[in-house]
């Protein structure tokens, strides 16, 4: 064991990442420092520890979960698999591209489960705030135990925070919202369209939870959805009963007024207009301010803080690459922890930072960012030995992927990839996602049965 210490706040696949990364480490029978994880909830997985809750957990702390009930992996899985642990060494079978929620977070647990990590979490504990203690070159960090109720401080010479950033809501206002009688909800209280049966619902914004609760929606029986955009429009071929509309200006009652014109009345109003990075256990000196972008300003190699460079962070760009990137970042912090990768003068990393972040600038279209954030793993993976994987097939899956969602938006879930950790070609799921209302692991891992061929016509 080398003789410092470091701390992990959060759980979810970042946070998890990093404690892979040094268990890694640890089973070449390399020395690794003390090591403590605390995570608010009272599981791991981050986003992927559904709960029913909204508002305040048990403990009355600020709820952290976003997601939904019938929430399907956006992306292909193949794109964010382990390199280190493949979707068939985990199931023991090929499963389709597109999994649902619980599906993934199994397999999250299931790489995590072979090892000890568990033994460094310390669970329902919250980090409330954050000392840079100048002279020792170590943070205090306060905690609070939320079942003993008690607080309490430990001492770190690294941090690590992954505390994920699609928590909590950008809530913007719209005049006369006041008195809109139907619900008014941000996407981060969506927990299922169930509620939304027979009414006309009505979605700001128009980027991914604008286009996958409206297809939610649409999907379990809303009479119609309107997405209404800012600044572009999502443009997808919208099956009728799904349409785009500029900025909504203003609300009467339950009408709404739009941009160019035209006014509509609606039930229910949810606002899919993003998140924000907040850190509040954090100082104004070691926290990082960011709008969601590919590249937040100064984070050297998107991960060590250029004002700081003991504090880390992992996971807080915006995410086309998640499980896999996080992993990449997390063997670079750890490789830099344990002094294998020298920084260079501070001048050096803001030029490397300013390069990134023109480069991002420099971006326009879905398939541009997909090559800028591969570009960025490539250069983490080229610093560390996480294992390589080939990247160019996985940006090209992506871009196939933004394709298929802009021929049809209702069955782009049901295409297959293939993987480029173990060449394993994904299986068709047994019914097609528009028909599948079961997203239970059970149901989707079972074999198809002669009634649930009625189900595929
Ligand atoms: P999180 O998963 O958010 O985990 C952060 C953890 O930190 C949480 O467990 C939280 O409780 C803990 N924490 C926060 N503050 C504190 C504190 N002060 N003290 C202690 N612990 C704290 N990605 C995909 O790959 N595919 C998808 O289909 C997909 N769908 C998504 C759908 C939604 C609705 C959302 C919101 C995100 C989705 N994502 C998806 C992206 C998702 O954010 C990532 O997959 C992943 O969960 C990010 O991991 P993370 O560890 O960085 O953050
Ligand atoms: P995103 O991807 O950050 O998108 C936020 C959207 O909200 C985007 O379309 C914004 O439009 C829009 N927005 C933000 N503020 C406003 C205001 N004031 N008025 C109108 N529209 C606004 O967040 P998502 O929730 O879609 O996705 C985040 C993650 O959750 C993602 O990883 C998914 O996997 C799930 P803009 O283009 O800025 O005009």
């Amino acid at each position: 064991m080398t003789n410092f210490k470091v701390g992990i706040i959060g759980a979810g696949p970042s946070g998890l990442a990093m404690l892979r990364a040094f268990e890694s480490e640890q089973k070449k029978g390399n020395p690794v420092p003390e090591i403590k994880c605390f995570e608010k909830q009272d599981n791991w997985g981050g986003m992927w520890n559904y709960t029913w809750r909204t508002g305040v957990g048990k403990y009355g702390e600020p709820l952290h979960g976003s997601m939904y009930k019938y929430l399907w992996s956006n992306g292909p899985k193949e794109c964010l698999e382990f390199a280190d642990y493949s979707f068939t060494e985990h199931f023991g079978q090929p499963i389709s591209s597109f999994p649902p929620r619980e599906v993934l977070f199994d397999y999250i647990q299931g790489r995590i489960k072979k090892s000890k990590a568990r033994d460094f979490i310390q669970f329902n504990t919250v980090a409330r705030w954050v000392d840079y203690l100048e002279d020792k070159k170590q943070f205090r960090v306060i905690f609070d135990d939320l079942v003993k109720n008690e607080t309490f401080e430990e001492i770190f010479d690294y941090l690590v925070v992954g505390t994920g950033h699609f928590s909590t809501p950008n809530l913007p206002y719209f005049k006369g919202i006041e008195n809109f009688p139907g619900a008014v909800m941000h996407a981060h209280d969506f927990r299922g369209a169930d509620q939304f049966i027979d009414q006309k619902v009505l979605l700001i914004g128009s980027s991914y939870s604008a286009e996958d609760i409206g297809v939610q929606c649409y999907k379990h029986g809303a009479k119609s959805i309107t997405i209404s955009y800012r600044t572009s429009s999502i443009g997808s071929k919208w099956p009728e009963g799904i349409k785009e509309k500029e900025l909504v200006t203003h609300f009467e009652g339950s009408t709404a007024f739009f941009k160019d014109g035209h006014s509509e009345d609606f039930d229910a109003v949810i606002f899919c207009t993003g998140y924000q990075h907040k850190l509040p256990f954090l100082p104004d000196n070691l926290r990082l301010k960011s709008k969601n972008c590919l590249y937040p300003n100064h984070l050297y190699k998107g991960v060590i803080f250029n004002d700081n460079e003991r504090l880390i962070y992992l996971g807080m760009q915006d995410q086309y690459y998640t499980f896999n990137m996080f992993d990449t970042q997390a063997w670079f912090a750890r490789d830099y922890i344990l002094g294998r990768v020298s920084l260079p003068s501070k001048e050096e990393r803001t030029a490397d930072i300013n390069k990134w972040m023109a480069y991002e600038k420099s971006t326009v279209t879905g398939a541009d960012h997909v090559d800028f954030q591969t570009d960025y793993i490539k250069e983490l993976i080229s610093l560390t030995d996480y294992p390589p994987f080939d990247l160019d097939k996985v940006a090209d899956m992506f871009k196939q992927w933004l394709h298929d969602k802009e021929v049809n938006i209702l069955n782009y879930r049901d295409q297959v990839f293939t993987s480029v950790v173990d060449g394993t070609e994904a299986s068709i799921h047994h019914t097609p996602w528009m028909k599948e209302m079961d997203d239970s692991l059970e149901r989707y891992l079972d074999e198809v049965t002669l009634d649930d061929e009625e189900l595929m016509k």
